[in-house]
């Protein structure tokens, strides 16, 4: 397993990792975030595109396959500095010691299933990511990646989920401290 979060180094603010199946409110959630707790927010599937971080275009799933090792060597330095939300459908690839939480946002099936059917997800990009949110398959390969003391999975259904959950983790953020260092 890669280096633990605590072996962390310089950073005086925390950060987070928000994610899910798509549509569960991970870029809505982390742009309330980062205004409500002064944080930076990447979201990656943006940063893929404008700055081509990926190996082509991917004719069945509809979207770039992305490059992982080009995301983390474009975001390094800024995970050292610390204050940055990362915003993503997968988890897996990031370092394990860049994240002091790592949140997994779930939505129940049937309002997913409107959610990406008005993005104008259908076919098998719609089945594949209702069945993703079914059998909770983030939370898992959250739970395989980062410690799991770490891993906070929030329910995201409605508005009133959002503004709860954008005040829980504002509280969480402002109450970080960094990890005494033993040397
Ligand atoms: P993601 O980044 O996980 O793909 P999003 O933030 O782009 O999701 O949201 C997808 C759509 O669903 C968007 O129109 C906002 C809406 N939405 C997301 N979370 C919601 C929630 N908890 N309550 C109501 N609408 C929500």
């Amino acid at each position: 397993m890669a280096e633990s979060a605590q072996s962390r180094s310089r950073r005086v603010r925390p950060n987070v990792l928000v994610t899910g199946t798509p549509g569960t409110g991970k870029t809505t959630t982390s742009s309330l975030l980062a205004d409500a707790a002064a944080m930076r927010h990447f979201n990656i599937g943006d940063l893929v595109r404008q700055k081509g971080l990926h190996d082509g275009w991917d004719d069945h799933l509809h979207c770039h396959v992305i490059n992982e090792d080009m995301v983390c060597d474009e975001l390094e330095d800024s995970m050292e500095d610390g204050g940055i939300i990362v915003d993503y459908h997968g988890c897996d690839f990031f370092p394990e010691r860049w994240f002091d939480l790592v949140v997994v946002l779930q939505t129940d099936n049937s309002v997913l299933h409107d959610r990406l059917t008005s993005r104008g997800y259908m076919g098998a990009k719609l089945t594949n990511n209702i069945e993703c949110e079914i059998f909770q398959v983030l939370l898992e390969e959250a739970r395989e990646s980062y410690a799991s003391e770490i891993v906070m999975p929030l329910h995201s259904n409605n508005v009133e989920d959002i503004s709860r959950n954008v005040a829980t983790l504002t509280e969480w953020i402002n109450n970080w401290r960094p990890p005494a260092q033993s040397n």
